[in-house]
C-alpha cells in the first residue's frame, strides 16, 4: 500500500483501547483504523477468543486488519489467514487439565455470591477463561458483578487459591475483563503475539491495562515494543493521530 511506513506496526488491545469494555466498536473508530492502515501496518491483540473479538470489532475483523491475534496471539491471523495456534490441552495433558477444572468448578460451587448463571469455564484453544458468575450472564448482571467484585475481591481471592494449589503447573492468571480471568502457561501472555512480528523494527503497542498485574503489562514492558498507555478509545485515536498522522 503506497505511503505506508515500512517496518512499523501499530498494535492495539481491544477492551478499553479500541472499544469500551465488551462493547461494540464505534463507526468513527472503525473509520479511523482504516485511515491509519493507509500509513502503517495495523494489528489487534485481545485476550478474548475470535468469536468475542468479532462481536466487538465486526465479522470481517480478520480481513479488516493486517494481523489479528485472539487469545493473546495463541490463535493468530495474518491478512485473513490463520497462521498459528497453541493448544492448552496439548501443553497440560488431559489429567492435569481435568484436575484443574474439577478443583475450579468445586471452588465456584462453594462460592457464595449474589447470583450465578452458566458457563463457568470456557475452554479455548490456548487458555481457559474462568468466570465465577458464569459467562452467560446479561450485560446488567455483568456490570453488577464487576461492582461486587471490586468490593469483595472474588476473582483475586480465587486466583490466589488457584495459584498456590497449582504452582507446579506454571500457569499465569490474568484478570483482564469484568467477570472472569484467563488461565494460560507462563509466557502465553500478549507478548506471545510478538513471535509473529519478527520483521518489524518498530512495534507500537496501545493498551489500557499496562500497569503491573494488568493484562497489557508484559507486552507494554517488552523491550520489543514501544508502549503507549491509553485511557479510552478516544484517547487511542488522539495518540495515534499525533504519532502517525501528524495532527
Ligand atoms: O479482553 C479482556 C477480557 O475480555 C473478556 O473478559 P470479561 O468477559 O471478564 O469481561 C474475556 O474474553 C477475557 O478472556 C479477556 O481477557
Amino acid at each position: 500500500m503506497a505511503g505506508r511506513k515500512p517496518g512499523v506496526i501499530a498494535l492495539f488491545d481491544v477492551d478499553g483501547t479500541l472499544t469500551a469494555p465488551r462493547k461494540v466498536v464505534t463507526q468513527e473508530m472503525l473509520e479511523f483504523m482504516q485511515k491509519l492502515k493507509e500509513v502503517v501496518t495495523v494489528g489487534v491483540v485481545g485476550g478474548s477468543d475470535l468469536v468475542k473479538i468479532s462481536e466487538q470489532l465486526g465479522k470481517t475483523v480478520i480481513t479488516d486488519y493486517d494481523y489479528v491475534f485472539s487469545e493473546n496471539g495463541l490463535v493468530a491471523y495474518k491478512s485473513g489467514q490463520l497462521i498459528g495456534t497453541q493448544s492448552l490441552k496439548s501443553f497440560l495433558g488431559e489429567d492435569k487439565l481435568k484436575e484443574f477444572i474439577n478443583f475450579t468448578l468445586h471452588y465456584i460451587a462453594d462460592l457464595d455470591i449474589p447470583i450465578k448463571r452458566g458457563t463457568f469455564i470456557e475452554f479455548r484453544s490456548g487458555m481457559l477463561n474462568v468466570s465465577p458468575i458464569g459467562r452467560n450472564c446479561s450485560q446488567e448482571e455483568r456490570d453488577e458483578f464487576e461492582k461486587f467484585d471490586k468490593v469483595h475481591n472474588i476473582r483475586s481471592k480465587m486466583v490466589s487459591v488457584l495459584r498456590d494449589k497449582f504452582a507446579h503447573l506454571n500457569l499465569t492468571f490474568s484478570i483482564g475483563g469484568q467477570i472472569s480471568f484467563d488461565v494460560f502457561p507462563h509466557g502465553w501472555d500478549k507478548t506471545y503475539c510478538l513471535s509473529y512480528l519478527e520483521g518489524f523494527k518498530e512495534i507500537h503497542f496501545f493498551g489500557d491495562k499496562t500497569y503491573k498485574g494488568g493484562n497489557d503489562y508484559e507486552i507494554f514492558e517488552s523491550e520489543r515494543t514501544i508502549g503507549h498507555t491509553v485511557v479510552s478509545p478516544d484517547d487511542t485515536a488522539k495518540q495515534c493521530r499525533s504519532l502517525f498522522l501528524n495532527h
